[in-house]
């Protein structure tokens, strides 16, 4: 092995010449065949407009861009050393202030005095838009309150789940386009309206964590020096990149996104950040995206090529050390100068990067001044340092969250909610307190890079915020009986042998970085289990995971009689499951993924690791990702998308399918996606057709319903979510209708010939019911 790995470390120096970082000439010798053009020369970078929306704003970010020197304008597209994760240059001469960018999709992170908000995976798990709008809102506010001008948030669909394995799945929403799509635009929606500005990440094709970014050292999966490996490279068709990678995106470019971070890996073996097809075409052209292209931290190589090749927003910079390279700035001025770059292109990405700045009036009305310092060098542990900009309802917010999101997967008998239990006992270390969270300093509590050994709450890396407090699952049950150490088996025994009930909380830590290894638990999750059970009766399982896990080592054991899949629900963790298990409210979540019985039922080979310098992850599945491709090859997963219990149970009946005409009035920036049947005023997201189903609770509790609406298309594998409701609170006996609202492109497919959507000729089938697999009622349409 090591004489492996130096033989191909020798190969690496001889076919790379390296100066400092981004400096890298490259031979085109590397045994690869180029996929696709992915130039400048092909694919000019399109002039900013405005759009529809921000023409005002616009006007006023070109007279000032009129203003400045070359410098200036370089100086304001360079991330800048400053206090928070990212910091655009100042013209203060023109009052272009410096801009504040800081992290992350479930809250501001590094910062003290805000919420660690559940992660997007769980939102997701609610199927609910107003919680999803909400969440967004008021992670908006409290961005805004802490003086931030972009939130890096959210994750719009890169990752978007192709691999059940994905480190950083958890941050995103659903393990599908159209679910993704629809919490893409409610998030990106709430968190403008709340004052600050979004960015839609990570463009495109970022599905994997391993060889992300090869430039950076501190990388768990690093083979090669620094300098010397190219990141992953993901090959996408153009089916799936539109009908699947690009859909969250247009959504959150509709949204009004002001911002739209471009990823570390490749794609098509082009940086995705230096990819003209991607930012240029597709992006900027198809999408008619009038904000700023903004990279990833060290997701920028070289000079030139970046911005030729779409990108607006170059961070880190100059700033954060020079620890993730030092690119643009001065480096990038002689290039403009000998005409290698144009002007006219910088004078384009300050536009873009300026007019959603003007749009919503923070140029004028500025969020308040930041009174802390997120650079590590000086970061603050004092409370006294920091804001508390937390509202009372944001907590119950958050609670409600986890409430709505559990997911019941098993409940035997009504072994669920727990009515007079007796004596209750509470097992594993996900059920106590979270050391890490309570430690302070900088590097444990920004950025959980282990695992965490108290309660799971959220995932670790940027998506990580840090809780102000964390109410724990034992905290909130409140019994005597508990274990936290999950594998003390002898003090486990003796405790389950005198309890009546057994909660057993195991959990799986993900995290930017480093996907995961398995889908097993942490923490010998399952012999935990299978110990409990052996000796128990009346085994209840809560799992606090990013994605899915195998429970088919102790699923089928008569004495797990309940499970729940809690997500990572944040700070109110303990709360909510509580809520759930007595019976306060019924679970009403369902699987944003799905659960298969092993590892190879999911599509192969998502996650690449061969220790190569040119990694290359060939999407073959194409668009057959998670609940798609298991229903394109017929395999019954274990649990599927979209599958959740309900103390309750309902009936459906009644499908009817209507064609209306409801003019799109939800976009707020127009897009250029072509469609068959333009007609020079309709919208591919005008409402053409409604179908309506009736929900009737057969049970005796009050619960929520979350109905599904699924496509199938002729001659074409695989069913496609395209619609879901969720029925609140319906009583016993009371049925309600769900309704299901199709907009022409929920009804169309890609061309990758034609080059545009169309709605293919003959049947569509249209299903409804419970989960991807429970489809009760059948219709069909046809244009
Ligand atoms: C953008 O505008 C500049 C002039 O400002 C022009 O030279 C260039 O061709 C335009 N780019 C495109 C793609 O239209
Ligand atoms: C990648 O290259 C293949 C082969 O040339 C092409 O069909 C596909 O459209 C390209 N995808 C992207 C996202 O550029
Ligand atoms: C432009 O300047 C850059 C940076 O100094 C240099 O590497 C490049 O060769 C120059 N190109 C031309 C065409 O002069
Ligand atoms: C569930 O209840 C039914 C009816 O009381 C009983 O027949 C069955 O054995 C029970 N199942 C389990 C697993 O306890
Ligand atoms: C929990 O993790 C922290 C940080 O790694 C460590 O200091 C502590 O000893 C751990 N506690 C237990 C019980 O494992
Ligand atoms: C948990 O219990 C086992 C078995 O008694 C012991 O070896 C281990 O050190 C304990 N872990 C902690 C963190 O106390
Ligand atoms: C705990 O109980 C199980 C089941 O009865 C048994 O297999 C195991 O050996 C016991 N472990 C200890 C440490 O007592
Ligand atoms: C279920 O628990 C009982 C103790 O309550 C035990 O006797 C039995 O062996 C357990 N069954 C299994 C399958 O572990
Ligand atoms: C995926 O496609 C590539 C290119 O066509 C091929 O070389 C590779 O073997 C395929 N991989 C799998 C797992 O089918
Ligand atoms: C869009 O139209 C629908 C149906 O007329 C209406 O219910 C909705 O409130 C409108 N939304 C906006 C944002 O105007
Ligand atoms: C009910 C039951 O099976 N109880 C067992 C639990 O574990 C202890 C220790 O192994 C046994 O002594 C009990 O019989």
């Amino acid at each position: 092995m090591h004489s492996t790995a130096l033989s191909l470390l020798t190969i690496a120096l001889a076919l790379f010449t390296t100066s400092s970082r981004g400096k890298i000439s490259r031979r085109d010798d590397a045994g690869l065949t180029t996929l696709s053009d992915n130039s400048p020369q092909a694919w000019p970078a399109p002039n900013a407009t405005g759009g529809n929306a921000w023409t005002d704003a616009f006007s006023s970010a070109q007279a000032l861009v009129a203003q400045m020197t070359l410098e200036e304008k370089i100086t304001v597209i360079t991330g800048q050393s400053g206090r928070c994760v990212g910091n655009t240059g100042a013209v203060e001469r023109l009052g272009v202030h410096a801009l504040c960018l800081e992290d992350g999709p479930a809250g501001v992170r590094p910062v003290q005095g805000v919420s660690q908000f559940p992660a997007g995976q769980a939102v997701a798990a609610t199927w609910d838009r107003n919680l999803i709008y909400q969440r967004g809102y008021a992670m908006g506010q409290e961005f805004f309150d802490q003086g931030v001008n972009i939130a890096l948030s959210s994750v719009t669909g890169g990752p978007l789940g192709r691999s059940p394995r994905g480190g950083r799945n958890f941050e995103g929403f659903f393990d599908d386009a159209y679910g993704t799509g629809e919490a893409a635009y409610l998030t990106v929606k709430g968190m403008q309206d709340a004052g600050v500005l979004t960015t839609a990440k990570h463009y495109v094709g970022y599905e994997q964590e391993t060889f992300r970014n090869a430039f950076n050292n501190l990388e768990s999966y690093s083979v090669f020096p620094v300098n010397v490996q190219s990141p992953i490279s993901s090959n996408i068709d153009n089916k799936a990149l539109h009908e699947v990678y690009l859909w969250g995106f247009a959504e959150a470019v509709r949204a009004g996104t002001g911002y739209v971070m471009c990823s570390y890996n490749e794609v098509n073996q082009t940086h995705s950040c230096a990819n003209a097809y991607t930012q240029n075409n597709i992006l900027k052209g198809e999408l008619n995206f009038q904000g700023g292209i903004m990279s990833d931290w060290g997701g920028v190589w070289s000079d030139a090529e970046f911005i030729n090749g779409g990108l607006d927003i170059c961070m880190p910079g100059v700033g954060f050390g020079g620890v993730l390279g030092t690119m643009w700035g001065d480096s990038l001025f002689p290039y403009v100068e000998n005409g290698t770059v144009a002007e006219s292109r910088v004078d384009d990405a300050v536009v873009r990067l300026l007019t959603p700045w003007i749009f919503p009036g923070q140029s004028v009305n500025p969020p308040p001044a930041v009174t802390w310092n997120a650079d590590p060098t000086f970061y603050q542990t004092d409370d006294a340092y920091w804001r508390d900009v937390r509202k009372v309802e944001t907590m119950a917010l958050i609670r409600q969250i986890g409430e709505d999101s559990s997911t019941l997967l098993k409940n035997v008998n009504g072994t669920l909610p727990l009515g007079t239990p007796g004596v209750i006992a509470v097992i594993g270390s996900d059920a106590g307190s979270n050391e890490l969270s309570t430690l302070e300093g900088q590097g444990v509590a920004q950025f959980p890079l282990w695992n965490i050994n108290g309660t799971l709450s959220l995932g670790g890396g940027s998506g990580w915020a840090i809780p102000p407090y964390l109410v724990t699952p034992f905290e909130a049950i409140n019994y005597l009986y508990a274990v936290f150490n999950g594998t003390a088996y002898d003090a486990i025994n003796a405790t389950v042998e005198s309890a009546d009930v057994t909660i057993v909380f195991v959990s799986a830590f993900t995290r930017e970085g480093e996907d995961r290894a398995t889908l097993y638990l942490d923490h010998e999750g399952e012999t935990l289990i299978q110990t409990v059970a052996a000796n128990c009766s009346n085994t209840i399982v809560v799992i606090h995971a990013g994605g899915p896990i195998l429970v088919e080592e102790w699923i089928d054991n008569p004495n797990v009689t309940a499970v729940i899949a809690a997500h990572f629900p944040g700070q109110e963790s303990g709360d909510a499951i509580a809520s759930v298990l007595f019976g306060d409210v019924s679970p009403s979540g369902k699987l944003p993924y799905t659960i298969g019985h092993a590892l190879d039922e999911y599509p192969p080979d998502t996650i690449v690791d061969d220790p190569v310098l040119e990694p290359q992850a060939y999407f073959n599945e194409s668009t057959l990702i998670d609940y798609r491709w298991f229903s394109a090859y017929n395999i019954t997963p274990r649990f599927e998308f979209g599958y959740g219990l309900s103390y309750s149970t309902f009936s459906y009946s009644n499908i009817y399918v209507q064609d209306v005409y409801e003019a799109d009035n939800s976009t707020i920036q127009q897009k250029n996606e072509p469609f068959e049947g333009y007609d020079g005023s309709n919208s591919l997201y005008d409402i053409i057709t409604e179908v309506t189903a009736q929900v009737t609770n057969t049970g005796d509790v009050v619960a929520c319903e979350v109905a599904q609406l699924y496509a199938t298309f002729p001659d074409s594998p695989g069913i496609w979510l395209r619609g879901f409701d969720k029925l609140k609170t319906l009583a016993p006996g009371e049925t309600r209708t769900a309704t299901f609202s199709l907009r022409r492109k929920d009804l169309s497919l890609w061309s990758t010939e034609r080059q545009l959507w169309y709605i293919p000729d003959g049947a569509i089938q249209l299903q409804v019911g419970a989960s991807s697999t429970k489809l009760y009622l059948t219709a069909s349409w046809s244009q």
